[in-house]
């Protein structure tokens, strides 16, 4: 798992530096989602791609950019599935986007992912890394290496409140859990970017990331592989909770496509609690 975390690392300087340089204008090519392509999408999903090729316990590559399963090394160990540039329409006007990434061992499910790691591209370059046997560990790049700065607990009950999807769309219910939480003064943050968006969660020590299941998209609009069980992992190993609209954890979550996208609630225990109540699925 250490020359996955390290080349990790080495793609989150180099993808610090595409942001920064290349064209951010669109490609004229689509992904498996339907959305268009930026140049950076293609850019940093090649970029991954070509650092990984040569790591021998690494079986296959899933990528948001890319519609099936690469194989590499038939007798690889791990599959690890990724967003590049989550957020990507972001960059354009200067705000933080993201690298997410999902290690998994055996089929492509929710129990058998072993580790998750994402980069946030802001006024620093930030990581988190996450195994089975630790709570999530924050990092900071420094000329180029990344400082440990601490482990990543959160709060029984947090501030912030990031409410995602168009809120015209949300089920009544949901607007009602959503408007109670701003009621009792909770704090909107909402950036667009689900990575700095969870990320401010995990550091500021709590609070609830929403994205439920709407009129427009009832399945939600996080991909389950590379977007939503990483972060249901980064959450519940930080000793929050992580479920979808039904109240399953989104750890359990077995997806039939490897684009499979999901309602999705990320939070400390008393507002992922708070929802189960307000979604009437309270255990
Ligand atoms: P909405 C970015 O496009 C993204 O995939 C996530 O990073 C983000 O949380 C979500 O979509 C934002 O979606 O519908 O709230 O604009």
């Amino acid at each position: 798992m250490l020359s996955i975390f390290d080349t990790i690392k080495k793609v989150a300087i180099k993808i610090d530096h595409a942001i920064k340089t290349e064209d951010l204008g669109y490609s004229d090519s689509e992904n498996t989602s339907g959305e268009e392509q930026l140049k950076l999408d293609v850019k940093c999903d090649y970029i991954i791609e070509q650092a990984f090729k040569d790591i021998s316990i690494v079986k296959a590559l899933v990528s948001e950019e890319k519609e099936g399963v690469l194989v590499l090394h038939d007798d690889g160990k791990y599959t690890i599935c990724y967003d590049p540039l989550d957020g990507s329409s972001l960059a354009d006007v200067n705000l933080s986007v993201g690298t997410i990434f999902g290690i998994y061992e055996g089929e492509l499910k929710g129990e058998n992912l072993v580790a998750a790691a994402y980069v946030v591209y802001g006024p620093r370059i930030e990581l988190l890394l996450a195994t089975k046997e630790e709570t999530p560990l924050h990092y900071r790049a420094n000329e180029g290496l990344f400082d440990f700065i601490k482990e990543i607990k959160l709060e029984e009950k947090g501030k912030l409140n990031a409410p995602g999807g168009t809120q015209q769309n949300w089920s009544g219910h949901h607007k009602t859990f959503v408007d109670d939480l701003f009621a009792e003064g909770y704090r909107l943050r909402y950036s667009g970017g689900m990575v700095p968006d969870l990320h401010q969660i995990l550091l500021k020590g709590g609070g609830i990331f929403s994205y439920p299941g709407t009129s427009d998209k009832p399945d939600g609009k996080l991909r389950q592989l590379f977007e939503v069980i990483p972060f249901a992992f980064m959450f519940e190993q930080a000793g929050g909770q992580a479920v979808n609209d039904k109240g399953m954890r989104l750890m359990e979550l077995i997806p039939a496509h490897p684009h499979d996208t999901s309602p999705c609630f990320f939070g400390s225990n008393y507002e992922i609690n708070a929802l189960k109540e307000a979604y009437g699925v309270k255990a």
